[in-house]
């Protein structure tokens, strides 16, 4: 069954590329998403990708303690498409049509595939957008606060492991060096962390170097022998085929959608594997977008709601063990209360 308020697919009139905006709930308040603008092998993969995305969003606003809904947005590229610069406005220009078709149920802002400036264009024919450049009077890269809050979760899963929220000598096995991973590579080596890294894009190597990182093939990665392993880019890469072959103690990072299914997280807790669900350890950017833009806050208050995320990671870890449950069980279990006093009108908990 369709579990989405609405979704909507439009093939842009300028660009001829399918965009897909799927609202999954509201019942928090008006949505908020990343859109994604990546390659798929036929349209309907991004449509796969934009109903899981944006149930995603819905959990990660609720266990954020956001009163924000689930949405996204995916413009499903055939293979091998480029975007120059004219098709690549064409495009936002057609997505931020479909925004405003919307009239406020759904705001957008940066996922895979797309930045500060392509927000900027956006906001020239909608409000609804996050994260346009800070001299457009938006809240400006993301990416910063997702890999903060994402040292805020693994410090909380340092604590559970070692009894120490201290990262320096950790080995942790980051996987990407995108806009968020970079940040979070960075932050970890300052950390005094032992940092093995990998990219799908070779030319990254120099930046692992410059870390004083150990690289390794993104195949070899997942099974390194390392205390944490921090997903940092595209997701599914949680399968039951790799679950048996990994050697880490926690698996904790920011990129949305890591269990290839739902059943992976009970199968890492057979295993003795702690997986900090993505939706709880990445919702930095949100965080501080939302609390920026919509709540006014200023620079520390947001800060300290990114920060936050160790306690929220802390809460559930302990919930998880008291209780024998996974944390994704106990993260999706806050959710769904969250979800259901909203729904009731009751307000808290
Ligand atoms: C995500 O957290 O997955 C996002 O989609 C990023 C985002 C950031 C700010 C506003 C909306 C979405």
């Amino acid at each position: 069954m369709l579990d989405h308020e609405e979704v909507v697919i439009r093939v842009g009139r300028r660009s001829g590329l399918p965009v897909i905006l799927a609202v999954h709930s509201t019942v928090l308040g008006p949505a908020a998403g990343g859109l994604r603008i990546w390659h798929y092998p036929d349209w309907r993969d991004g449509l796969t990708d934009a109903l899981r995305l944006s149930a995603g969003m819905t959990l990660k606003m609720a266990v954020a303690g956001l009163p924000s809904g689930g949405g996204k947005t995916v413009v499903a590229l055939p293979e091998g498409t480029r975007l120059g610069p004219d098709r690549r406005r064409a495009v936002l220009q057609d997505v931020a049509d479909v925004i405003a078709s919307l009239d406020g149920t759904y705001a957008t802002g940066p996922d895979v595939g797309t930045g500060p400036a392509d927000m900027a264009v956006i906001g020239e024919t909608t409000p609804h957008v996050f994260c346009r450049p800070e001299e457009s009077g938006g809240s400006g890269d993301s990416s910063p606060h997702t890999a903060l809050g994402t040292i805020a979760a693994l410090r909380a899963v340092s604590r559970h492991l070692h009894g120490t929220p201290a990262l320096d000598g950790r080995r942790l096995a980051v996987i990407g060096l995108g806009r968020v991973g970079e940040h979070l590579a960075r932050l970890l080596a300052a950390e005094g962390a032992e940092l093995t890294v990998t990219d799908i894009e070779p030319g990254r190597r120099a930046t692992a170097e410059a870390l004083g990182a150990v690289w390794r093939g993104p195949e070899e990665i997942l099974t390194e022998d390392v205390d944490v392993v921090v997903p940092a880019a595209l997701g599914s890469l949680l399968t039951r085929e790799v679950v048996p072959r990994l050697r880490c103690k926690a698996v904790a990072g920011p990129a949305n959608n890591q269990l290839a299914t739902p059943d992976v997280a009970d199968l890492m807790h057979r295993h003795g594997i702690v997986w900090v669900p993505d939706y709880v350890a990445g919702a930095g950017g949100v965080v501080n977008a939302i609390s920026t833009e919509l709540h006014h806050a200023g620079p520390g208050e947001a800060r300290a709601r990114v920060l936050a995320i160790a306690q929220t990671v802390g809460e559930l870890l302990d919930a998880a063990a008291r209780e024998g449950l996974t944390p994704a069980r106990a993260a999706a279990e806050t959710a769904r209360r969250r979800l259901r006093a909203a729904a009731s009108g009751a307000c808290g908990e």
